[in-house]
This record gives C-alpha cells, sequence and structure tokens, in this order.
C-alpha cells in the first residue's frame, strides 16, 4: 500500500475523460490501485477519490463516508467473544469502490450540498444535484451491481463521477463564483 500525490488544481491531467476498465484489466495490479486511493483518501482525509485525481484516467472510483477517525478515542466493545475485554475504533469504515458506474436514473428532485474537493483544496461551496440515482458498476472482481443511492452517497458519487468527465465541483458555479474560488485559493496558497 502506498499514498500517492493527488493532483490539485490547475493540472490539466485533472480535465481528463478516464477511460473504461477493461474485462481483462479486474486483476492484481487493479486491486492494488484501489488499495493505493483508500490509503491516499484516508489520509488526505476524504471521503471519495477518483482515480485521475491520483493521475490515473481509469473509470474508478472509491467512497467512504465513515472514514476512521484516528484521534477519536477508541470504544469498549460491548459484547465478550471470550477474549475479555477489547476496543475497537470509535466509527466503523464503510469502503465502496465504484468502477465504470454509470447513473440510470438521477431523481428530477435536486438537493443542496456543501461540497469540497481534495484537488480544490481549502474551497467549499454549495452545489445542487439529484437528491437520488440509480446507479450501476462493476466490482473489484468485474461483476455487476445495480444500487439506489441516497442522502451523501448520492451526492458524493456524482462528484466523483464528474471527475471521470474531467469536471470538478467549481464547474457547477457560476463564472463569477468560480473565478472567486480559484482567487481564494491562489491567495490561501501564497499565504502558505
Ligand atoms: O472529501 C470530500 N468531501 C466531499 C464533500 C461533499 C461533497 C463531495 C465530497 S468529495 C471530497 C473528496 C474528493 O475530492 N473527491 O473527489
Ligand atoms: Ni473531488
Amino acid at each position: 500500500m502506498a499514498i500517492r500525490e493527488i493532483l490539485e488544481v490547475p493540472d490539466p491531467r485533472l480535465k481528463t475523460v478516464s477511460v473504461p476498465v477493461e474485462p481483462d484489466e479486474f486483476n492484481d495490479e487493479l486491486k492494488k490501485l484501489v488499495e493505493d486511493m483508500f490509503e491516499t483518501m484516508y489520509d488526505a482525509p476524504g471521503i471519495g477519490l477518483a482515480a485521475i485525481q491520483v493521475g490515473v484516467p481509469k473509470r474508478v472510483l472509491v467512497i467512504d463516508l465513515q472514514p476512521e477517525d484516528p484521534d477519536a478515542d477508541p470504544v469498549e466493545c460491548d459484547h465478550d467473544h471470550g477474549d475479555g475485554a477489547h476496543t475497537h475504533p470509535a466509527t466503523k469504515n464503510d469502503p465502496r469502490v465504484f468502477i465504470n458506474p454509470v447513473i440510470i436514473e438521477p431523481a428530477e428532485e435536486l438537493s443542496t450540498y456543501q461540497e469540497g474537493c481534495l484537488s480544490v483544496p481549502d474551497i467549499f461551496a454549495d452545489v445542487d444535484r439529484p437528491a437520488t440515482c440509480k446507479v450501476k458498476y462493476q466490482d473489484l472482481d468485474g461483476n455487476h451491481h445495480e444500487e439506489n443511492l441516497e442522502g451523501l452517497l448520492a451526492t458524493c458519487l456524482q462528484h466523483e463521477m464528474d471527475h471521470l468527465e474531467g469536471i470538478l465541483f467549481i464547474d457547477h458555479l457560476s463564472r463569477l463564483k468560480r473565478g472567486m474560488a480559484l482567487k481564494k485559493l491562489k491567495k490561501l496558497r501564497q499565504a502558505a
């Protein structure tokens, strides 16, 4: 496992349209990519990551809405496995992998979340997106799945799927707001 470098604006590679993972590519190299993506995302920390954000233009994304907080106190386990008292991390991880995802039914109803992006650090802005969506995707073994998503998971998946098309959340803002966001980012970088 390795933490990879996350590309940031204005890196032109973030505008790449990613290519599908082919049937003969569901192999150890793909598993290694996904492992590294999780490690990179947890380290950042973030709740989602698209492969292009680590420079790999493949239609692969990972999401975990409940990353383990390394600073949180562990909690006492509430049941006995016969091995005495023990603790667990405070939050449970829920790692999700979506390969070649396609949205088949976006809802008409929109919801608004304040979004951020590891490739646009320290900038946050409200984005409207379909509140729920049905997605089809493949898992690491190449098996096909369909699932209805809602809430933050629906939003995050759509944010990640935008990355696969070379689109960033700031591209959903008005020209004025996008300009202000990029100016703020420039200023923050100068201060750093
Ligand atoms: O960590 C992230 N948080 C987030 C918050 C609201 C909507 C989308 C996201 S995704 C982002 C990580 C990231 O940049 N993924 O591409
Ligand atoms: Ni992002």
